[in-house]
C-alpha cells in the first residue's frame, strides 16, 4: 500500500517533466499514473516484458505480422482471456530478434520492428523498410481504471471497421462509443446503436493495419475528432490488450483478423435467397397467403420469418395456438413449397413463476439467469413484461439454452433470429440493466468470478448468439444453424449473420445502409443485411423499388418492416413497380452460384461478400488515399461485381461512376463498359478512364483504339429501372437458370461468362465455381465441387481452360455454356476438347457455346 503511494507520487513528480501531459492527466488526480518511465525489461523468445511507471507491459509476437500488447497497472498483466480471439491465435508464438539499446527497447520479427522508447514509454511500430504503422503521441495513461492510448495520425490516414457504426465509410475525423444499444429510429449521427466490434482498419498511404483493441467494457474511438495529428482509443476500466497485424494490403488485414477471431462459418445456400419478413405475419393464413402471392407472382423466395406475435403473450419458445393452430403443419406445409422458416426467439424470458412456462422453470431450477447485487433475480419488463435474463457467460447456461430450441428445430423451423440482445430493456432511461448487474463467467482464460454488467454488457448479445449457435449444433449435428442477430462483439460472426437493426424507410438510409455493410464486411461480419424498404415507416414505391435492387447485391436479402406499416412486399405497388423488383431478385437467383462461391471463400479467408473499394484496389489512386473516398456508393459485391447505386439515389441527376484500374463491363448488356488505364508503373496508380462507353458502345474490347484520344469520365443516368453494375474484365462469372428457391434444381446449362481482359492474360483471367449441398456439412469430408477456370489470348485464338471437378459432389448441370464478352465479332469456330461445337448463340457483345461437362476438364478453344 505504501508502496503503491510511493510510486504514485513519483510518477507524478515524472509528469513535471514531461510537457504538456502534467495538465492532461490533472497532477491532482491521485489515481493517476503515466506510464512514461522504463524501469525494468526482459527480453522474451517471442517478445519483451517490461516494467513501465509500475505497469506490468508484454508485447509479444504471435506471428511475424501480428503482435500483442498487454498493460496492466500494479505490476499485473490482465488475465490472458477473450471472447473475441481465439485460444489457438492467442497461444501462438512467433521468435523475434531483440533490438533493445540505450535509448529503446524492442525487437523485429521478419516483418514488423517494435520499440518501446526509454525515456517516454512510448512505443512505436514500422515495418522492416521503416514505414512508420503506429506511434504513441503521448505515454499511456491511467486515471483510475481507466486509460486511453494516444496515436499519431498521419495527415492521410483513413480509418475502417467498428462494425455498423453509422456515418460515412471512412472514421476519419468521428469519434464512437462501444455500447450496445437498442436503437429504433437511429440516424446518421447517432452512435452508439448495436454492436460493439471494437477493430479497425488504418489506412496509409495504401498500407493497411489492423487494430483490435480487445476490452468489453463501454470504449471509445477518436480517430482525429479530439486532436487533428492523433487518434486515441480507451476504455473505462478492463484489460489493456490490443493486437496490431500489418498488412500491407487491406486483404491480408482481413484475413488475420480473421485468423484472430474466427471466419463468418459456411451459411446454408438457403440464407443467401431472397427473405420476407415482417412485424408481424399472423395469423397462420397470412403467413401461408404470403407465401403463395410469392409463389403466384413468381418472385423467388426461399425464407419467410415470424416475428414476436406468433408466441402466447410474448413469450419466448411458445405458440400462440388461436394464431398458429396447426404450427408444425404450417411450417412443413412451407417446407414443401421451398420456403424457410425462421423464428424469433427473444433472450427475454417471460417470469411468471409456477405457472408451468418451462423456459423459466427450467432456468430457475438450474440458476441460469442473472442476478442483482443482492442475490436475488434480476427481473426487468421486456415484451413479455416481467423478464429475467440469461447468465450466457456461463458454459451451463448456454448448454441449457441451447435445449429450448429442441422442439422449434424438430418441427421443422431453419433458422432462429436473436433480437433485442443488447439486451434492450423497457421502461428504463438507460434501455438496458443496471451496471450492478451481477453475471457469472465460465470461459477458459477467464478466472470463474462474478463480473458487473459494465464488464459483460458488450458481449452478452454475442453470448447468446453463441448458446444459440452451439445449441442447434448440438441438437442437429450435420446441419449448418442459422442465427441472425441484432447485437454482437468483435468475433461473433462465428455464430450469427447480423443485420443493421431498425433502420428506416427513408432515401438517407437506403443510401447508408452501403457504407453500414461495407464497414461491418471490414469487421468480421460478412453476412449481414439492412432492413430492405427500410423497418421504421413506409416506404414510397420508387424507395422501395430502388432498395429491393440495390439489395439484390447484399448478403442478406431481407424485406422487413414495423408493426402498423403500409405494405412492403414485392408487389406492394402495382405491377409495373413489381415486375422491376421482380427482375433484380431473379438476378440474384441466377448470380447464385457466384454469391455462394464468394460465401465459401468468405468462410475460408474472411474476405467479405460486400467489399469496399480499397480492399481488393487499394493501390488505385497516386496517393494511395482510398479510391472509395471518390466513388460515392460504390462497392464490390464478391471479387468481379462493382455496384455502383447513384450517391443521391432519390436524385436522377446524371453521376460519375469511379472505376478501379482494368477493363470494365456493363454487366446487363455484357458490352465494354470502360477501360480505365493505370497512368504509372508506380504501385499506387491514378485510375484514368479512357474509354467513354457511349463512344464504343457496340464494338468488342479487342477492337477499341488504346490509347483513345481524352479520358472523359463515365457518367451514369440514373432511371427507376436501372442499378449499374460493372464485371471486371478477366472475370468468368457463373451463372445458373432461373429458379424459384434455391432448392429448386436449376434447368439446364451451367453459365461461364468470361470477360475477356484487354491483354488476354491468363494470369488476369480466371473464375471459380463452388457447391455443395448447401445445407449440411459434408463438405468437410469431400462433398462438394469446385470447379476453377481461367481464360488466355493465344495468337488470334482464345483458350478457356476449364478445370475438373475437384471434390465428390455431382453437381445439378450436365452441359456447360460458355460465354464469351469482349471477343472479336467474327468467332464461330470452336473445339472442346479438340471436337468442334457449334456456337449456340449470339448477341451485340457475346457468342455462347453450349457442350457436355465431362467433369474432367475442357479445353475450348474459340477461333
Ligand atoms: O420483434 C419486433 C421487432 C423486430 O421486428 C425488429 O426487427 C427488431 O429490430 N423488434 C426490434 C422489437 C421492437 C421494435 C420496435
Amino acid at each position: 500500500m505504501v508502496f503503491a503511494m510511493l510510486r504514485t507520487i513519483l510518477c507524478l513528480a515524472l509528469l513535471t517533466g514531461v510537457p504538456g501531459i502534467a495538465q492532461q492527466t490533472g497532477a491532482r488526480d491521485s489515481n493517476a499514473l503515466v506510464l512514461n518511465h522504463v524501469e525494468k525489461v526482459g527480453a522474451l523468445a517471442n517478445g519483451v516484458s517490461a516494467t513501465i511507471s509500475g505497469a506490468a507491459v508484454e508485447i509479444t509476437a504471435l506471428r511475424p505480422d501480428v503482435i500483442r500488447i498487454r498493460t496492466g497497472r500494479n505490476h499485473m498483466l490482465p488475465e490472458d482471456a477473450s471472447w473475441a480471439v481465439l485460444p489457438t491465435a492467442r497461444a501462438a508464438r512467433s521468435e523475434v530478434e531483440q533490438d533493445s539499446t540505450r535509448e529503446a527497447v524492442g525487437f523485429h520479427t521478419a516483418v514488423l520492428r517494435v520499440l518501446l522508447d526509454r525515456r517516454s514509454g512510448m512505443l512505436r511500430v514500422t515495418d522492416l523498410a521503416g514505414h512508420l504503422l503506429q506511434q504513441d503521441v503521448r505515454p499511456v495513461e491511467y486515471h483510475g481504471s481507466s486509460f486511453r492510448l494516444y496515436k499519431s495520425m498521419q495527415p492521410d490516414e483513413h480509418f475502417f471497421g467498428l462494425g455498423d457504426k453509422t456515418g460515412p465509410l471512412d472514421r476519419r475525423n468521428q469519434a464512437f462509443t462501444d455500447w450496445n444499444t437498442d436503437s429504433f429510429g437511429f440516424q446518421e449521427s447517432t452512435d452508439p446503436i448495436y454492436k460493439s466490434i471494437p477493430f479497425f482498419i488504418s489506412f496509409n498511404e495504401g498500407r493497411a493495419l489492423g487494430v483490435l483493441f480487445d476490452n468489453t467494457f463501454r470504449s471509445s474511438f477518436d480517430f482525429g475528432k479530439e486532436s487533428a495529428n492523433a487518434y486515441s482509443f480507451g476504455a473505462p476500466d478492463g484489460p489493456l490488450d490490443y493486437y496490431l497485424f500489418y498488412g500491407p494490403t487491406p486483404r491480408k488485414v482481413i484475413e488475420t483478423y480473421a485468423w484472430l477471431t474466427g471466419p463468418t462459418p459456411l451459411p446454408p445456400l438457403w440464407t443467401l435467397g431472397f427473405q420476407q419478413s415482417r412485424y408481424s405475419y399472423y395469423p397462420e393464413s397470412r403467413v401461408l397467403a404470403v407465401a403463395a402471392r410469392l409463389r403466384e407472382d413468381a418472385i423467388p423466395a426461399d425464407a419467410l420469418y415470424l416475428d414476436i406475435d406468433y408466441q402466447r403473450e410474448n413469450r419466448p419458445f411458445t405458440v400462440d395456438e388461436v394464431r398458429f393452430p396447426h404450427f408444425a403443419a404450417m411450417i412443413q406445409q412451407l417446407a414443401k413449397e421451398h420456403f424457410h422458416v425462421v423464428a424469433i426467439t427473444d433472450l427475454h424470458i417471460a417470469h411468471p413463476p409456477g405457472a408451468g412456462y418451462a423456459p423459466y422453470d427450467t432456468g430457475a431450477a438450474g440458476d441460469h439467469f442473472v442476478k442483482n447485487p443482492d442475490g436475488s433475480t434480476y427481473v426487468a419488463p421486456v415484451w413479455p413484461g416481467p423478464a429475467v435474463f440469461p447468465d450466457f457467460t456461463q458454459a451451463q447456461t448456454r448448454a441449457w439454452w441451447g435445449t429450448l430450441y429442441e422442439g422449434f428445430y424438430k418441427d421443422g423451423i431453419a433458422g432462429f433470429w436473436n433480437d433485442m440482445n443488447e439486451p434492450a430493456v423497457f421502461k428504463t432511461p438507460t434501455k438496458t440493466m443496471p451496471d450492478t448487474v451481477q453475471h457469472r463467467i465460465d470461459e477458459p482464460g477467464f478466472k470463474s468470478r462474478t463480473a458487473t454488467h459494465l464488464e459483460i454488457h458488450n458481449v452478452f448479445g454475442m453470448e447468446n448468439t453463441r448458446a444459440t449457435y452451439e445449441g442447434l449444433l448440438k441438437l442437429k449435428p450435420n446441419e449448418r444453424p442459422f442465427v441472425l442477430t441484432r447485437a454482437s462483439y468483435a468475433g461473433g460472426q462465428r455464430y450469427s449473420a447480423t443485420w443493421t437493426g431498425d433502420n428506416s424507410s427513408t432515401w438517407n438510409h437506403l443510401r447508408m445502409t452501403t457504407p453500414m455493410l461495407e464497414n461491418l464486411g471490414l469487421s468480421g461480419f460478412g453476412m449481414s443485411g439492412a432492413d430492405v424498404g427500410g423497418f421504421a415507416g413506409t416506404p414510397q414505391p420508387d424507395l422501395l423499388t430502388k432498395w429491393i435492387q440495390l439489395a439484390a447485391f447484399q448478403p442478406i436479402d431481407r424485406d422487413h418492416t414495423v408493426k402498423g406499416s403500409g405494405d412492403q412486399e414485392p408487389w406492394a405497388h402495382g405491377i409495373s413497380q413489381e415486375s422491376i423488383r421482380r427482375h433484380y431478385i431473379e438476378e440474384r437467383y441466377r448470380l447464385m452460384p457466384y454469391l455462394y462461391t464468394a460465401a465459401e471463400e468468405m468462410s475460408r479467408t474472411g474476405m467479405p461478400i460486400v467489399r469496399a473499394l480499397f480492399l481488393d484496389f487499394p493501390n488505385a489512386t497516386p496517393d494511395g488515399h482510398p479510391l472509395d473516398l471518390d466513388a460515392g456508393g460504390e462497392f464490390l459485391f464478391g471479387p468481379d461485381l462493382l455496384v455502383a447505386p447513384s450517391p443521391y439515389p432519390d436524385e436522377l441527376d446524371p453521376y460519375e461512376v469511379k472505376l478501379p484500374p482494368g477493363d470494365w463491363y456493363d454487366y446487363w448488356t455484357g458490352q465494354l463498359a470502360a477501360r480505365v488505364k493505370s497512368t504509372s508503373s508506380r504501385d499506387a496508380e491514378q485510375p484514368q478512364l479512357v474509354t467513354p462507353p457511349d463512344t464504343q458502345r457496340t464494338q468488342a474490347a479487342r477492337e477499341i483504339t488504346v490509347p483513345p484520344p481524352e479520358a472523359k469520365p463515365l457518367m451514369v443516368t440514373p432511371t427507376l429501372e436501372t442499378l449499374p453494375v460493372y464485371v471486371r474484365g478477366g472475370a468468368i462469372l457463373p451463372i445458373q437458370p432461373l429458379v424459384q428457391s434455391t432448392e429448386d434444381r436449376p434447368e439446364g446449362p451451367l453459365s461461364l461468362r468470361v470477360y475477356v481482359p484487354e491483354d488476354g492474360s491468363a494470369s488476369k483471367c480466371g473464375g471459380e465455381v463452388y457447391l455443395d449441398d448447401g445445407i449440411s456439412f459434408a463438405f468437410r469430408s469431400g462433398q462438394f465441387l469446385r470447379m476453377s477456370s481461367t481464360c488466355e489470348v493465344v495468337g488470334n485464338e482464345l483458350h478457356v481452360h476449364i478445370g475438373r471437378h475437384e471434390g465428390s459432389f455431382q453437381p445439378w448441370w450436365h452441359d456447360l455454356r460458355v460465354e464469351i464478352y469482349g471477343w472479336r465479332s467474327s468467332a464461330s469456330l470452336a473445339t472442346a476438347n479438340n471436337k468442334p461445337v457449334a456456337e449456340s448463340s449470339s448477341g451485340d457483345s457475346r457468342f455462347a457455346f453450349t457442350f457436355p461437362d465431362p467433369g474432367t476438364g475442357v479445353e475450348l478453344v474459340v477461333k
